[in-house]
């Protein structure tokens, strides 16, 4: 089971081509998830076996009870993720679950310290691809090749983040080391969820608001639905082109959900502290986090947020 992501896609092939090769396909049972759902997707799915292995998942306090009821149905239970935010809930697990941890750039950069023997030249490109979907600044000599990678893959994903079809087509490219940025059926998808994104991009921008040097910015529950899997990937592009931080609400059927991207790299704190206010869950990293809080009108929420950003005004 892994993270319907950019990271989460690759450390799922690198997983299996390093760990799985034997078993792939027909031995295996892939699963693609989301953080916030991670819990009820592992109910649902994860019905038992010889070993779970779960990639680049936050863990939360849901997250760790379903792996405990999970931990009677299978052998062995894996974990490798690499969100700051699942240091300080490790110890919750049950120490039947092995955890693989550490704060790296993305989950297959995890993997690759993890295996210790050098990565080919088409794995360590998906890797470099992998921290840079992450948010790692791409160094200077980068080749074009993984700037392309990052670009078809991370778009390609978004267009719908939930789509295990699409997820095995590209880790089955990548097994048999094909350059999914040459893939017409992945080219396709990018571009589709481009022409998404640039729709998506104008409607933050005009709805945006600016507080304290942070750009605020919302979405309605039906664009929030039109727009699914391409949000996160907006926020930070939003980031990127005002070289502001950004906190994107949005509305969903039964919670909201905050999106924070950093340029000061404190995403964690803001989320702490817009969690603590509104009472939500938060986790990711220092530049790109997210904070998720029941339902509640969408002004109430904005305000409390630009509230925060501000800090205490004079006389308060
Ligand atoms: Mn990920």
């Amino acid at each position: 089971m892994f993270h319907g992501d950019c990271d989460g896609v690759i450390a799922a092939y690198l997983y299996i081509k390093k760990y799985l090769r034997d078993l792939y396909p027909s031995g295996l049972n892939l699963a693609v998830t989301h953080p916030w759902r991670a819990h009820a997707d592992i109910r649902r799915v994860a019905t038992g076996g010889d070993e779970l292995v779960i990639l680049d998942i936050a863990l939360s306090d849901k997250l760790a009870e379903a792996l405990e009821v999970a931990s009677g149905r299978y052998k062995r239970i894996v974990l490798l993720d690499h969100h700051a935010t699942s240091e300080a809930l490790i110890h919750k697990l049950n120490p039947k679950i092995r955890v693989v941890y550490s704060k790296a750039s993305s989950t297959p950069r995890l993997l690759a310290q993890l295996m210790g023997t050098p990565l080919n030249p088409y794995e360590d490109a998906l890797v470099e691809a992998a921290d840079i979907c992450e948010g790692r600044p791409p160094h200077g000599g980068i080749d074009a090749s993984v700037l392309s990678l990052v670009d078809s893959i991370r778009m390609s994903v978004a267009l719908n983040p939930g789509d295990l079809e699409f997820m095995k087509y590209l880790i089955d490219l990548m097994m048999k080391s094909k350059n999914p940025s040459q893939d017409p059926h992945v080219k396709a998808r990018a571009r589709r969820a481009k022409s998404l994104l640039g729709n998506l991009l104008r409607i933050l921008s005009e709805d945006s608001l600016d507080a304290g040097g942070v750009k605020v910015t919302f979405l309605s529950l039906p664009l929030s639905r039109a727009f699914a899997g391409l949000i996160g990937v907006a926020a930070t592009e939003l980031s990127k082109a005002y070289r502001k931080s950004v906190i994107l609400v949005r509305e969903e059927r039964d919670k909201i959900v905050v999106t924070v991207r950093s340029v000061e790299r404190n995403a964690l704190e803001l989320s702490q502290a817009i969690a603590d206010s509104l009472k939500g869950v938060y986790g990711g990293h220092a530049e790109a986090s997210s904070i998720t809080v029941g339902k509640k009108p969408l002004g109430e929420v904005i305000s409390s947020i630009v509230d925060i950003v501000l800090g205490p005004g004079p006389g308060s």
